[in-house]
């Protein structure tokens, strides 16, 4: 491992050959005036050491190494505990071209704001050089980035979320194209200035610039805010990169599933933030599904390209899981909880006096834990005063290669050919269990109308709807109209090739009865929808075409093992046409909200719903 520079000594080590790296590093050095620069090498010393830093700093606790080898536990500042919508930028040249949903500046205003605010902005810290790989290094679908950050917390997340060290190098060579991220916590020490244990600044900005393919991150030491691969390169900046270039950046989980007959299949999954992505991706087959296997890809996004065999080819670009923790347990997700057995970092969940971890959801409550404000809390606590043992959005950070389904191809560089697609939003009532679509037009509708809803529904009712089209609302780098464009002209590109586009499906696992519950019951039950879908690929199982799509009846599922009656089965799949009128009104609301470069497309699709349910 390299030992930090001190002062501003600029000498990469000599594996670094990259000029335009060199150059970059710095200026950004010279502007942000750390105390010391360290190149991360990526080495399994270089981690353990980052950690006992940070441990000896009380950002870390080190956990008992009998209950959760290798683990650590971060508890971050009670601001700074989730992604922030608010501050987050795309400075495209053009107001027009980052869109109505995007928060938008003038990208030379934007430096112009910048600038003093990163002037110094590393005093006292180290900055780490972290060269990383999105996607399997060399992959032809993979691109490399290089995050300076004044946060250890960071760089060890990087090693684990990414294929992060000096192999990285490598593949990048003397003239290599890499997206440069700088991230600052934005909390520069004084000379004598005692740190604390989770820096950060109230002033937050997430900026991306799409044009130079740039990120900017202050303020934040946060998941996603300060993992710049994750969604600000690999979601808002590839977006840009693959409208240019013609592929695929999408928020999507991807499984592999392989039938009793032994074939094999691919399915991306899109699911907007909280609505069980990572159950769906280390789903297990319930019992009666005897020879069917599910296998992880990827939990969360997918770099999706066209191959000159007209297939489209996906890669998950991250090389871990920022998981989500309350909620997760033995029931909802074993191949998840296996996961975290060990090498675990946790953020935000509480410690017991064991030396563990615990979460809501997780299982029986201990007696007495530290909560993740490092405050006492016990079960009586918690009913006294609504304390939460665990932060409602605390998380895990593994790597993938923990997680006991993961799929054999999972770090082929060539990726995995793409079946099908899902787009399940969250609605209680309205949307079907699932409906596949007729054609790719129609898919692109139901991904571009897809939804969630914001508040508890009362029983029988409908929450607020937030719509997320393709589950990429906070994500999209560039306008959303064009981005639904972009998906419109590679269906049309694949078809006139003579391709088979992979099948859409959208589905809903959160319908309620009347008694305001799921009827639905999700989790491992969700297999029986997904071969449905197989099923559908092979051209062996029917359904019933409606007004917008095709969705199974009854006899159409396997119910083996499960006791769901024809009347449930209908409470979660029956269409109402008063609900539907409401709901395309609903569709139209959006369609005027993204009006500007809206493909023609859309409207025509809603149309034509329109007429069959007046018909
Ligand atoms: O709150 C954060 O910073 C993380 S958000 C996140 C993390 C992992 C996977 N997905 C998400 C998301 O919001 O979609
Ligand atoms: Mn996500």
């Amino acid at each position: 491992m390299n030992a930090p520079l001190k002062g501003l000594a600029m000498q990469a080590p000599s594996y670094v050959k990259n000029a335009r790296l060199i150059a970059w590093v710095a200026e950004m050095a010279a502007l942000c005036k750390p105390e010391a620069i360290h190149w991360c090498d990526g080495s399994t010393e270089e981690y353990d050491r980052l950690c006992q830093l940070m441990v000896d700093a009380g950002t870390l606790k080190k956990l008992n190494p009998v209950k959760r080898p290798n683990s650590y536990l971060a508890s971050s500042d009670p601001s700074d505990v989730a992604r922030v919508e608010d501050r987050t930028f795309i400075c495209s040249a053009k107001k027009e071209d980052a869109g109505p949903t995007n928060n938008w500046m003038d990208p030379a205003e934007m430096r112009a704001t910048l600038q003093p605010l990163f002037d110094g902005c590393m005093k006292g810290r180290t900055m780490y050089v972290v060269p990383f790989s999105m996607g399997p290094l060399g992959s032809p679908i993979a691109h490399i980035g290089i995050e300076l950050s004044d946060s250890p917390y960071v760089a060890v997340n990087m090693k684990i979320m990414t294929r992060m060290g000096k192999a990285v190098y490598d593949v990048l060579g003397d003239d290599g194209e890499f997206v440069p991220c700088v991230h600052t916590v934005g909390a520069p020490l004084a000379a004598g200035q005692k740190d604390v244990a989770w820096p950060c600044n109230k002033t937050k900005y997430i900026v991306h610039y799409p044009e130079t393919r740039e990120i900017w991150s202050y303020g934040s030491g946060y998941g996603g805010n300060a993992l710049l691969g994750k969604k600000c390169f690999a979601l808002r900046i590839a977006s840009n990169m693959g409208r240019d270039e013609g592929w695929l950046a999408e928020h999507m989980l991807i499984l592999g599933v392989t039938n009793p007959e032994g074939k094999k299949y691919h399915v991306a999954a899109a699911f907007p933030s909280a609505c069980g992505k990572t159950n769906f991706a280390m789903l297990i087959p319930p019992a009666g599904f005897d020879g069917w296997k599910v296998t992880t890809i990827g939990d969360d996004i997918a770099w999706i390209k066209p191959s000159a065999d007209g297939k489209l080819y996906a890669i998950n670009p991250e090389a871990g899981y920022f998981g989500v923790a309350p909620g997760t347990n033995m029931q909802t997700n074993p191949n998840c909880m296996a996961s975290l057995d060990r090498d675990v970092i946790f953020t935000n969940v509480a410690l017991t006096d064991d030396g563990d971890v615990w979460w809501e959801g997780m299982g029986e409550a201990p007696a007495h834990a530290i909560d993740w404000q490092g405050k006492d809390w016990t079960p009586a606590i918690a009913k006294e005063t609504g304390a939460k043992a665990a932060h409602p959005n605390a998380r895990f950070t593994v790597a993938a290669t923990n997680n006991p389904a993961l799929d054999e191809a999972w770090d082929d560089p060539k990726g995995v050919a793409i079946d099908a697609f899902i787009f399940g939003g969250r609605r209680s009532t309205t949307v079907p269990l699932v409906t596949e679509a007729r054609d790719w037009v129609e898919g692109v509708y139901m991904a571009a109308t897809m939804g969630s809803e914001t508040t508890a529904a009362a029983a029988g009712q409908q929450g607020v709807v937030r719509r997320d089209p393709f589950a990429m609302l906070p994500f999209a780098g560039y306008n959303m109209s064009d981005y639904f464009q972009h998906w419109l002209d590679l269906g049309k590109k694949l078809a006139a090739s003579g391709a088979k586009l992979p099948k859409i499906y959208t589905t809903n696992w959160f319908r309620k009865g009347a008694d305001g519950k799921f009827v639905w019951p999700g989790y491992g039950e969700n297999m029986r929808v997904l071969k449905w879908m197989i099923d559908r690929i092979e051209g062996k199982a029917q359904g019933n075409d409606h007004v917008f799509g095709v969705s199974p009846r009854y006899e159409d599922l396997n119910w083996t093992g499960l006791n769901f009656s024809a009347e449930q089965f209908d409470t979660v799949t029956s269409i109402d046409k008063a609900a539907w009128m409401a709901e395309l009104r609903l569709h139209t609301e959006l369609f005027e909200q993204l009006a500007h470069h809206l493909p023609k497309e859309l409207p025509a699709t809603k149309a034509a719903i329109e007429q069959r349910l007046a018909a």
